[in-house]
């Protein structure tokens, strides 16, 4: 019975490999902040090939997510003001990002010293060229931490 399961998977899973339309690529992106207000990177790139990206975030500071917690949002640049805000009001226990807002493209949950997340997107709504920002949503950060994503 669990030899006709896995066969019956493995058969699945190529009929679904041969009828997509393009090949689906996964792009890996990493990226740290730290206990200064910092990321380690101004700008992220994503090739027009990546059908979806995984971000890594990595805090390597030492204070904790109360204090110091640190996401990862991805807004179009003019959006990002309204999300800040929105998430402001949100709270903590939302990772001070809008839950449901549909301006939000990705986002992680806050890490604090020590620990890491990531998130996995699509690009399929990304516009090639595209004027994008990510940005530490923690009261505060985002003057500090945010870059250029650029797609395309
Ligand atoms: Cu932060």
């Amino acid at each position: 019975m669990r030899g006709y399961l896995a066969w019956g998977l493995a058969l699945a899973s190529l009929i679904a490999a041969g009828s997509a339309q393009a090949a689906d690529k996964l792009c890996k992106l990493e990226i740290t902040g730290n206990d200064l207000l910092q990321y380690d990177k101004t700008e992220l790139k994503v090739a027009a090939d990546c059908t979806r990206v995984e971000l890594t975030l990595k805090d390597s500071g030492q204070l904790p997510v109360q204090t110091m917690g640190h996401s990862w949002v991805l807004t179009k640049t003019p959006d990002m003001q309204a999300v800040l805000d929105a998430g402001q009001k949100a709270g903590a226990a939302n990772n001070y990002e809008p839950v449901g807002d549909k301006r939000v493209i990705a986002a992680t949950k806050l890490v604090g010293g020590g620990q890491s997340t990531s998130v996995t997107f699509a690009t399929a709504g990304l516009t090639k060229g595209g004027d994008y920002t990510y940005f530490c949503s923690f009261p505060g950060h985002a003057a500090l931490m945010k870059g250029k994503f650029s797609f395309g």
